[in-house]
């Protein structure tokens, strides 16, 4: 047997709960048709198919089995509402727009994004083996328990994370990677405590530039060698206030997707910095040289190219605040008004490590913008609410765009910003259409 699909293998034949929960991503297979797929292992694939499996034991870990597949049901996500599943090995999901209204993204309607496989540790309740290593350029390094972690001073935000290839799905020619559209961010309420307190107690050496971040997740190969991904910050931004190690979103333990025990926040950046199921912290002496840090991952041209060049890995820097953005939560798009009628448009702006100022909307292709009402944002690096109200007299068809503006005065393209190899980037004005009778 091949060395991949042996770890897995072992953990299918000692504990196939759990091993459902690595290579599926949720206890008892997370990921099931509505109602339907509720038990885990050889029972629930007999189930599924609806028959003995004779070469059960030959079936690759994580084979969706076509008579399955080919099903016209969405595949559904024990825990999560209506997300748009894009892969399910890994697990990568959106939320549609319209379930992103509210000001705190509920638990349900977080995306997720997965480089690898749960670890089967993050089903575990009891958190007493968990360890956070802080090591490399630091005076004294330590390992601490999550009690001691806790001992910190506590922090509470609202913090927005979005995934550098949110929006990838807008470029041409496609990029490889999950084609995401709109849905690869969220703002939770985080519970934890200052990487800079952390960072503070083990003392940084004069030659701490980078942190490297490293969660216990498997790779897809099933080599417990090898990382799925490893990303860190310059010092600067892993200092900041509002970068935290949290162990609990929106009042609650971090869901197993989402890095129970303890993850990385790092809000406003791309959020394959904000490492899940945290195990270590690496400072370094140099710009991280993690898996996903280096080559074309989270890296972008230094320059503007054409739709498709090839850019040279040392043309690529690495991807730091994201850009202004915005999002129409309300109404969802092909929405039908009645002419006369006025009704609410609303959503969110945020802007990476700046502020959003200024939130506009345009009913007529851009020609003319209207300024919304945008509020505040909750505390640093939560996004911004904004509404307007509109009302159309004339009957037909008409687009709605919105359109928001930075803290520096940068705003959103109209159009697909700079086409790059991998796809990130893209803040794009959102646009719904309105349909008014
Ligand atoms: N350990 C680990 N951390 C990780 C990832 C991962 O695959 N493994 N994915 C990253 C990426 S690319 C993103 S966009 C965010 C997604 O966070 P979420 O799943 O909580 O929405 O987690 C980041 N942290
Ligand atoms: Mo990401």
């Amino acid at each position: 047997m091949k060395k991949k699909e042996r770890g897995l293998r072992e953990l299918y034949e000692s504990d196939p709960e759990k091993a459902d929960a690595t290579v599926w991503g949720r206890k008892a297979s997370p990921l099931s048709r509505r109602g339907f797929l509720k038990k885990s292992g050889l029972a629930a694939i007999t189930l599924a198919v609806g028959a003995h499996i004779p070469f059960f034991g030959k079936m690759p870990a994580g084979l969706i089995p076509v008579a399955l597949a080919e099903s016209p049901q969405n595949f559904e996500i024990e825990g999560k509402d209506g997300l748009r599943v894009l892969n399910d090995r890994p697990l990568n999901a959106e939320t549609p727009p319209t379930l992103l209204n509210d000001s705190i993204t509920p638990v349900n309607r977080h995306f997720v994004r997965n480089n690898g496989l749960v670890p089967g540790s993050a089903y575990d309740d009891n958190t007493k083996d968990w360890t956070l290593t802080i090591d490399g350029e630091v005076h004294q390094p330590k390992i601490l328990t999550l009690d001691q972690l806790k001992q910190f001073k506590h922090y509470s935000y609202a913090l927005q994370i979005e995934c550098g290839g949110n929006g990838r799905a807008g470029y041409q020619p496609p990029a490889k990677g999950n084609q995401w559209t709109f849905g690869a961010v969220g703002c939770a309420q985080y519970t934890g405590v200052r990487m800079k307190d952390v960072l503070r107690e083990v003392g940084l050496k004069d030659t701490a530039i980078y942190t490297g971040y490293y969660g216990s997740d498997i790779h897809l190969s099933g080599d417990p060698e090898k990382v799925t991904i490893s990303r860190g910050t310059p010092i600067a931004k892993a200092m900041d206030n509002h970068t935290l190690i949290v162990w609990e979103m929106n009042g609650k333990p971090l869901p197993a997707l989402h890095g129970f025990p303890a993850r990385v926040v790092t809000p406003g950046w791309p959020a394959s910095t904000s490492i899940k199921w945290l195990k270590r912290i690496f400072v370094r002496d140099r710009v991280h040289d993690g898996p996903k840090m280096t080559g074309q991952a989270y890296r972008t041209p230094k320059y503007p190219v054409p739709p498709g060049t090839h850019v040279p890995d040392e043309d690529m820097q690495i991807i730091e605040s994201l850009p202004v953005k915005s999002l129409i939560t309300h109404p969802q798009s092909r929405m039908t008004v009645t002419k006369d009628q006025s009704f609410l448009v609303r959503g969110h702006a945020w802007a990476g490590d700046r502020s959003v100022q200024d939130m506009h909307v345009s009913h007529d292709f851009g020609a003319t913008w209207i300024r919304a009402n945008l509020k505040d944002p909750i505390n640093p690096y939560a996004w911004q609410d904004w509404e307007v109200n509109l009302k159309f007299a004339v009957k037909g068809y008409y687009e709605v765009w919105a359109r928001a503006t930075d803290s520096q005065g940068t705003m959103q393209p109209m159009v697909v910003p700079g086409w790059n190899p991998k796809g990130y980037l893209n803040n794009a004005m959102h646009r719904i259409a309105i349909n008014v009778t």
